[in-house]
């Protein structure tokens, strides 16, 4: 089919599209257009890159079942780098306009680039599970046809992650035509296995439940315990994982939905001293939680408690194989980071903080450019921990030296392990909850024990729906606001009545709202404060 054919076929026009934190995220019925484009877009990127694999997701995460999105995803598995989101803006609104706006706008594209469209792209492509999934595939698939010389591997169903991972491997194998997507579970099994045999952990601590929020998660999760053998069968059941039932996803359960309304997902029988954990639409976010045996209370463990736990652990191995000094490890937050966890981090364990703005590529960037090894999670449960080159030849160099000293050498495996066990591309909830599981395991520690390490403040996080939320513009890792001019003196104001507390508005880069949080020393403080600065915004 000729470009105009397929332009007819699978765009429409009017909808305004913007590539944001998340790619391009809407209600299905819009997003037709969308894909299309950024197939386009991805085999641009790939000729750019020399042929190199690049990326395409189909999802959206934890957002109600009849939304959907589509990311693009560098070949060493990043996000899509920030330099090209407006070209994939522009072309998007160009097709949403007009075909001869398309033309034109891609030709300008081409030629600024210096882009050969005759050479050979290489694109990688998944989806959640999605109603809508299959249909927007083919229109992203349309758009990657326009062009003579292109590969495509459809990996079908993934999570997120999954295909971060599998991009990677793609461009890193040495056979890549050997990379599918049995080579995920092959490599995080067989280095859980490897930990676990290291400290002769035979059972878990606890039982551990996971709520796969009725998305893909549920179907990779299941594939990767049965695949790891009897310690996960016997110690992990996977709840809502109805996939097939559209409509369930992220109904009544979920990361979002566990964090938000600070309670048990639905089909979840909470019993003391077990653990649970949820995961978001697409499994790339985990929170888990507890019931206590006391006062029968929810008790969330979230990106903050993921982060000083594994933070905990790395400090242990680094010290005890001497590369405390060596190496720098930190941990990255944002301001929605709980202040007793950035006291914990700073105080307890000794370790640097620093606050970057919401977004993980905001986070990741900071890891990467301050830190050897760098801890980021955002409180919403979406992060990882990464491991520079540095850290691996050093740990390697090591490895080799102190053979004889039996210590020594089992932490440095351990750091090893432990940067392998963690998806280094992105966030990735089955691979946190392997590392947290890991933790746990060798600390012997039952999830009441991890929560006591610090208390959560009380705090409170509210949405406001403005006319305009351009006009909120933040400062300082987004703690301050620049405009609305007077509306921060007010916000401080009202924070000084309210002791140990803190408080921030922003606006949100996913959804057109503005965000309000607020943090004090009792949950009624907290909801009063979080509601009188919700009142100035308004
Ligand atoms: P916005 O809508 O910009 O607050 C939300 C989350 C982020 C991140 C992104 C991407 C909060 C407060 N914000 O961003 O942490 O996960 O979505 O999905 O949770
Ligand atoms: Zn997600």
């Amino acid at each position: 089919m000729s470009f105009r054919d397929l332009y007819e076929q699978y765009c429409k026009q009017g909808h305004a599209y913007t590539y944001g934190t998340a790619g391009f995220r809407a209600h299905n019925s819009v997003l037709d257009t969308v894909m299309f484009t950024t197939g386009i877009v991805a085999v641009l990127r790939s000729i750019y890159l020399k042929s190199k694999f690049v990326g395409v997701m189909i999802t959206a995460s934890h957002n109600p079942p009849e939304d959907n999105g589509v990311k693009v995803v560098e070949p060493y598995g990043e996000m899509l780098v920030q330099n090209w989101e407006p070209i994939a803006t522009k072309l998007a609104n160009a097709a949403s306009s007009s075909f001869t706006q398309l033309e034109s706008t891609l030709q300008s594209i081409i030629a600024e680039l210096n882009i050969d469209t005759t050479q050979l792209a290489n694109i990688t492509v998944a989806r959640d599970s999605r109603e809508s999934g299959p249909r927007l595939l083919a229109a992203l698939k349309a758009g990657i046809s326009v062009f003579p010389a292109v590969k495509i591997i459809d990996f079908e169903l993934l999570t997120t992650p999954q295909l971060h991972f599998l991009v990677y491997s793609l461009n890193t194998s040495s056979q890549p035509s050997q990379v599918r997507d049995s080579t995920y579970y092959d490599h995080f099994v067989s280095i859980w296995n490897q930990l676990t045999q290291l400290y002769e952990v035979t059972e878990l601590p606890f039982h551990l439940t996971i709520d796969c929020a009725n998305g893909i998660g549920a179907d990779k999760v299941k594939q990767l315990i049965s695949q790891a053998g009897h310690m996960l069968e016997n110690s992990l059941t996977a709840v809502n994982g109805e996939t097939k039932t559209f409509q369930l996803l992220n109904e009544s359960c979920g990361a979002d939905f566990v964090k938000t309304n600070q309670t048990f997902p639905a089909n979840c029988n909470p019993k003391p001293s077990q653990l649970y954990c949820s995961f978001d639409g697409d499994a790339d976010r985990v929170v888990f939680y507890y019931v206590d045996g006391k006062e029968n209370k929810f008790h969330l463990l979230d990106g903050d408690k993921i982060a000083t736990l594994l933070a905990k652990l790395i400090a242990d191995l680094l010290r005890d194989c001497g590369l405390s000094d060596t190496l720098k490890l930190g941990v990255v937050q944002t301001a929605y980071a709980n202040g007793s966890s950035t006291k914990y981090i700073t105080d307890k364990l000794k370790i640097p903080v620093s606050c970057t703005k919401t977004g993980v590529k905001h986070l990741h960037h900071e890891a990467v450019s301050r830190y050897d090894i760098g801890i980021y999670f955002e409180a919403n449960g979406h992060g990882t921990v990464i491991f520079s080159r540095e850290f691996l030849e050093t740990v390697d160099s090591r490895l080799q030296e102190t053979s004889g000293n039996e210590q020594q050498y089992k932490s440095l495996l351990s750091l090893k392990l432990l940067s392998q066990l963690i998806n280094q591309t992105v966030g990735d909830a089955i691979s946190d909850m392997l590392a947290v599981i890991a933790t746990l395991s060798i600390f012997n520690l039952k999830p009441e024990d991890w929560d006591g390490c610090y208390q959560d403040l009380p705090n409170r996080l509210t949405k406001v729906i403005v006319p305009d939320r351009s006009v909120f513009v933040s400062t300082n890792a987004e703690r301050q606001l620049l405009s609305p001019e007077g509306l921060q003196a007010k916000i401080d104001l009202l924070v000084t009545q309210f002791p140990n507390s803190r408080s921030f508005v922003r606006a949100s880069g996913t959804e057109d709202a503005v965000r309000v949080y607020a943090e004090a020393e009792t949950t009624e403080s907290a909801i009063e404060l979080a509601t009188k600065v919700g009142e100035l915004v308004k």
